[in-house]
């Protein structure tokens, strides 16, 4: 397995308790690399585009409220596998799932504040990565 990128978002729910950092040192012990990272407060439109995917479920209005209730910190980050690596890192969506080690077991309050988003394939990796960061950002 290559190199890859995948695309993260420390979700406010983190950084309003201060956990930026914490957070990162497990995505730095599990081996990932953060080449690119910066602090925003997402818009509703950008939190609407980010989960557009999501648009028909019942919990997409919510989502888009708590994701833009605070700031967030997107990331790039990679390594070998990163974007299975880093969903193994990350814990399952569910905090009560999630197994021990893993950000979300270790931090996340619920199914929605639950810390961490980490991209699910290349294709979304790649343009989930565009919509916050263009190629000078990411020196790698
Ligand atoms: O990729 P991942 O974040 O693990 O889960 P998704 O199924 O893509 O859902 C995106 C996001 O939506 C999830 O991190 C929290 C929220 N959510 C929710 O609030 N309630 C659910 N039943 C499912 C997902
Ligand atoms: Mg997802």
């Amino acid at each position: 397995m290559a190199v890859q990128r995948t695309f993260s978002i420390i979700k406010p729910d983190a950084t309003k308790r201060n956990l930026t950092g914490k957070v990162n040192a497990m995505i730095e012990d599990a081996g990932l690399r953060i080449v690119g990272q910066r602090r925003v407060q997402l818009t509703e439109a950008q939190a609407k585009r980010f989960y557009e995917v999501h648009a028909e479920s019942p919990f997409y209005g919510d989502l888009v409220k708590f994701m833009t209730s605070g700031p967030v910190v997107v990331q790039v980050l990679e390594g070998e596998n990163a974007i299975a690596r880093y969903r193994d890192v990350m814990g399952a969506t569910n905090p009560a799932e999630a197994d021990a080690g893993t950000i979300r077991a270790a931090f996340a309050e619920s199914i929605d504040a639950n810390t961490v988003h980490g991209s699910d394939a290349p294709e979304t990796a790649a343009e989930e990565i565009a919509q916050f960061f263009s190629e000078e950002d990411i020196p790698g």
